[in-house]
């Protein structure tokens, strides 16, 4: 079977240790400035009251100084890494891992969208069987399946799904598996025809748990 080498595609893109893995809300609950003290403050205890009144109020004028730089708080080894304070994640930079065949041109042309709206996109090329597996394992059902597969922030992007509804979704970030546009509907990003009389009405659907619903119509 085919699933760990597409999931040794997916991973082996970045080692865990890499820095600038995001990580998803609410997975950090340290606070770098609540556990790390400036040690300058305690070292004037064994020095003469002159010298210490002297060098304390010095040492608090520099402590002032230090203390709103995150510079000098990870200095120390024991700083855990700089998280990301616990509020939901500002709006992309998102980096989506799309999945599509080699010869997938409306796949390409999404790929476009998306980058001209802002996200970074990385882009992996799967056999057709690769992709259905994939598709599978991301909990896409099959009535709802198109050309490409995207994967952002823990959601699952199916199809031509426009980047401003990818947006709204990581903005709000609803209890569901992802967002489809099944099939391939005409005048949808990446699927515009020079004649756009023949751009139809889509909807996106969020889909999950074995639910779908709408969760936003397009008209052309
Ligand atoms: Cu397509």
């Amino acid at each position: 079977m085919s699933l760990s080498g597409v999931h040794a595609v997916r991973n082996g893109r970045r080692p865990p240790e890499d820095p600038t893995i995001r990580h998803p809300p609410g997975s950090s609950e340290e606070d770098p400035i609540v556990t790390s003290t400036p040690r300058a403050l305690s070292t004037d205890r064994r020095r003469p009251n002159s010298v210490r009144v002297g060098a304390a109020s010095l040492l608090l004028a520099v402590g002032a100084l230090l203390a709103p730089a995150p510079a000098a708080l990870a200095e120390s080894p024991a700083t855990p890494p700089a998280t990301p304070p616990a509020t939901p994640p500002a709006t992309p930079p998102a980096t989506i891992q799309v999945y599509k065949t080699p010869t997938c041109g409306c796949c390409t042309k999404w790929v476009d969208h998306l980058r001209a709206a802002g996200f970074t996109v990385e882009t992996t090329e799967l056999t057709n069987a690769k992709l259905d597996a994939l598709k599978a394992m991301n909990g896409v059902p099959a009535e709802l399946a198109s050309c490409h597969t995207g994967l952002v922030d823990g959601y699952v992007i199916e199809g031509h799904v426009p980047a401003s509804d990818v947006r709204k979704l990581l903005a709000e970030r609803p209890k569901v598996s992802g967002l489809a546009v099944p099939g391939m509907p005409m005048g949808s990003p990446g699927m515009e025809h020079p004649d756009k009389s023949r751009h139809e009405a889509f909807d996106v659907l969020a889909f999950g748990e074995g639910s779908t619903r709408v969760f936003s119509n397009h008209q052309p």
